[in-house]
């Protein structure tokens, strides 16, 4: 099972850069777009974090879902959901992933098999142990990936969720992004207790732990977890410290954080790293700069693409959500 610990090849580093890219690119337009009024709501920013959703998501193929939480732009990004219908999404238009209905906390594209990002913390865990048990029912292949953040380590369903996976040997990857923060609080503030790893090794699941701002580190142990759970293993659960660039949401200017935190973490840019990684193996710098102006071209085409697609027909308001008035019920 243990993975061949020999270096990936430069060009599927490339591609993981690009996938960082792609999404970095969109958290910042995200958040731009919000700023100058073009989105409503709310916009949780991924950016900081893209090495643990590209790392994990590149082991994945059609067959195996993910489930997210209310920063999820990346992981839809990194599962392969067309950024062009994400943008649509978050600006309310037409042809957005939910029909401009569920904004951005609720960018899901079944037909990939991103099961949804989540605004209640951590229901996107239990839907994947759900879909998990669903997979094991129907003797399909596929498995799940269900990502939350450290904060939702302290919420009672994500302990169900953790004992059913066990008690049911269900082919389910925990993820938790550990960035230490709960909204504006430190996580560990308002955890009582041991954190997340010895609460999860308790339940008799296998933890592993990594540096979450290194793709190549999470690849790596990400492949050796993927194959467990597809082998029949049961539950994996992957500690991934990173860090949080920006505030809660794109709203919050950070009062509450020391600048230089903020500072310390935008030096261990997981881009930053991994082109450290390929420029010592050789890549030149007109190719990493290629790799990035793709990524801004085609997120700054998402942007424009957006702001100039219709609204949808008031009519479609009633279509595709739950029907809790119907005249059965009366
Ligand atoms: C059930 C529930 N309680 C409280 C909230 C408010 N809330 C939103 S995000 C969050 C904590 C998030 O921390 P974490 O899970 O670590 O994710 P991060 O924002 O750090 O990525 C809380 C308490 C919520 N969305 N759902």
């Amino acid at each position: 099972m243990s993975s061949a610990a020999s270096e990936p090849a430069t060009d599927d580093v490339l591609g993981l850069l690009a996938t960082m890219h792609l999404i970095r690119e969109f958290e910042e337009a995200a958040g731009a777009a919000l700023h100058a009024g073009q989105v409503r709501g709310s916009v949780h920013q991924y950016t900081g974090q893209e090495a643990v959703a590209t790392g994990v998501c590149c082991h994945l193929g059609p067959g195996d879902y993910v489930s997210s939480h209310h920063r999820g732009h990346g992981h839809a990004i990194a599962k392969g959901v067309s950024p062009a219908r994400m943008m649509r999404e978050l600006f309310g238009r037409q042809g957005g992933t939910s029909g401009g209905k569920g904004g951005s906390m609720h960018i899901a594209d079944f037909s990939l098999g991103m099961l949804g990002a989540n605004g209640v913390v951590p229901d996107g865990v239990t839907i994947a142990v759900g879909a998990a048990q669903a997979l094991k029912m129907q003797d399909k292949p596929g498995i799940v990936v269900a990502f939350f953040g450290d904060g939702a380590m302290n919420r009672g369903p994500l302990f169900e969720a953790f004992n059913w996976a066990k008690l049911f040997r269900l082919p389910v990857l925990f993820v938790c992004e550990d960035n230490g923060w709960s909204v504006t609080l430190r996580t560990r503030t308002v955890t009582g207790g041991p954190p997340a790893v010895e609460r999860v090794a308790a339940f008799g699941i296998p933890v592993s732990r990594v540096d979450g701002n290194h793709v190549v580190a999470v690849r790596r142990v990400a492949q050796d977890l993927v194959a467990a759970v597809r082998s029949g293993a049961g539950p994996q659960f992957l500690h991934a410290t990173t860090d949080r660039w920006h505030g809660h949401l794109a709203h919050d200017c950070q009062r509450y954080r020391d600048p230089q935190d903020i500072e310390r973490v935008r030096q261990d840019d997981c881009i930053a790293s991994a082109e450290r990684w390929l420029a010592q193996r050789g890549v030149d710098a007109g190719r990493l700069a290629a790799v990035r102006e793709q990524a801004r071209r085609t997120i700054a085409g998402a942007v424009d693409e957006a702001a100039a697609a219709p609204w949808p027909d008031p009519a479609s308001a009633y279509t595709d959500v739950q029907d809790i008035g119907s005249a059965a019920w009366r």
